[in-house]
């Protein structure tokens, strides 16, 4: 089937892309679906709005159609996804928008899905003007990675930072320092809700006992799993990271941590997942990143602290990269954010680790009370 080219390439620009920031309204309640949104025109007046709102719950063309009425007769469907054709939890919407009396389709994203994709070629047989995908690839997997560019071998990786203007994330080793503001905090909360996962390093845990759980006004549908690297078993079954576990909290660890620690954490309601050590008293990234997809994370938020951060740069395991910045300097006592970058001996020749490649801003930087929130991906990706 060939996508018909559009008449008003700037309007459908326009529709579309409010379809996917009304998409984006699905944050933390539609995984492992995808966000997405709906717009219905017609005669160039906004007739019909929705997204997809939860998992399992009506996909976003039914609730536009169903603001819509009547009005959706004749009118054009913005979706930021190309609409399902398969009976999933709910019917297809390509059924769905044709008894509307939809008389033409735009959609931003293709639907890789074996049963669900294949939708535009559904509406085309039934008559209706079909164009897209108008997204590429890149800006598919921007909205929604979990879904279009999770690799099969590890989770789809944010790292989140935040520094001070000279790159440290505590003031002094073991201290759980304030570095960002309040209002950088509740975003933080709300970022969290979207993930599979949250990860920290055991020097976060043991210096911050983070609950990594989610306490903003989003609440995720089905809350992420928190995820702690204790390659010795350093971490007491006392943290909070526990409290109400149940099977959601995964510990990362090495053969080297103790059988007792194992049990403690276990009796909490920890899980332990145990991968290589790589080099002294620590994981195997790759092996960590591949045994938590095996739990069915796709979407991992790593929060830090600075050595896991840099391991992960330093193998090129991030996909994209939040980093807050406070106005603040913290001297040479400061943790630094990037310590293992610090330590190789630049221009030495010695075949240690080579520059870290070149971020992009996928938005414009945000400031949010005196941070700066900054949202970046590897260039040329
Ligand atoms: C659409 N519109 O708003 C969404 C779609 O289990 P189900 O029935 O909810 O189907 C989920 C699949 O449908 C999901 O994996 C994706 O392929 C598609 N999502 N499709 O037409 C929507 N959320
Ligand atoms: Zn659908």
């Amino acid at each position: 089937m060939k996508p018909t080219p559009s008449e008003h390439p700037a309007l459908d620009r326009q529709f579309l892309e409010r379809a996917v920031e009304l998409g984006r309204l699905g944050w933390g309640r539609v995984q492992p679906n995808p966000m997405v949104g709906c717009v219905l025109v017609r005669n160039g007046v906004v007739v019909g709005e929705g997204w997809h709102e939860e998992y399992g719950g009506p996909h976003a063309e039914i609730v536009a159609l169903s603001k819509a009425g009547p009005d959706a007769r004749g009118a054009t469907a913005y979706v930021s996804l190309e609409p399902c054709r398969h009976h999933g939890k709910t019917p297809p919407c390509t059924e769905a928008l044709r008894d509307a009396g939809i008389t033409r389709v735009v959609f931003g994203a293709q639907d890789p899905g074996p049963d669900s994709g294949g939708g535009a070629a559904a509406l085309a047989d039934y008559g209706v003007e079909v164009s897209g995908p108008l997204l590429s690839m890149e800006e598919a997997r921007r909205e929604n990675p979990g879904f279009h560019g999770s690799p099969e071998d590890r989770p789809w990786v944010a790292l989140k930072l935040a520094t001070s203007l000279d790159g440290r994330i505590s003031a002094r080793a073991g201290l759980r320092s304030t570095i960002s503001g309040p209002e950088s905090n509740e975003r933080v909360q709300w970022l969290r809700a979207g993930f599979d996962g949250i990860m920290v390093g055991t020097q976060t845990a043991l210096t911050d006992d983070p609950r990594l759980s989610v306490r903003g006004d989003t609440r995720p549908l089905t809350p992420p799993k928190r995820v702690i690297l204790d390659a010795r078993g350093q971490v007491a079954a006392s943290a909070r990271v526990l409290d109400d576990a149940d099977g959601t909290t995964l510990f990362l660890t090495t053969a080297s941590s103790p059988a007792p620690w194992r049990s403690s954490i276990e009796a909490r309601g920890g899980k332990i997942l145990e991968v290589r050590e790589e080099e002294e008293g620590r994981l195997s990234l790759v092996e960590t990143l591949r045994a938590l997809r095996g739990e069915g994370i796709r979407t991992l938020l790593c929060e830090g602290g600075g050595v896991v951060g840099s391991k992960l740069l330093q193998q090129r395991l991030v996909d994209r990269f939040y980093l807050v910045l406070a106005p603040k300097l913290l001297g040479s006592d400061g943790v630094p954010a990037f310590p293992s970058h610090g330590a190789s001996r630049r221009g030495s020749g010695d075949g240690g680790p080579g520059p870290l490649g070149e971020w992009t801003l996928i938005e414009d930087p945000l400031r949010l009370g005196n941070d700066v929130w900054m949202v970046l991906e590897p260039k040329g990706v």
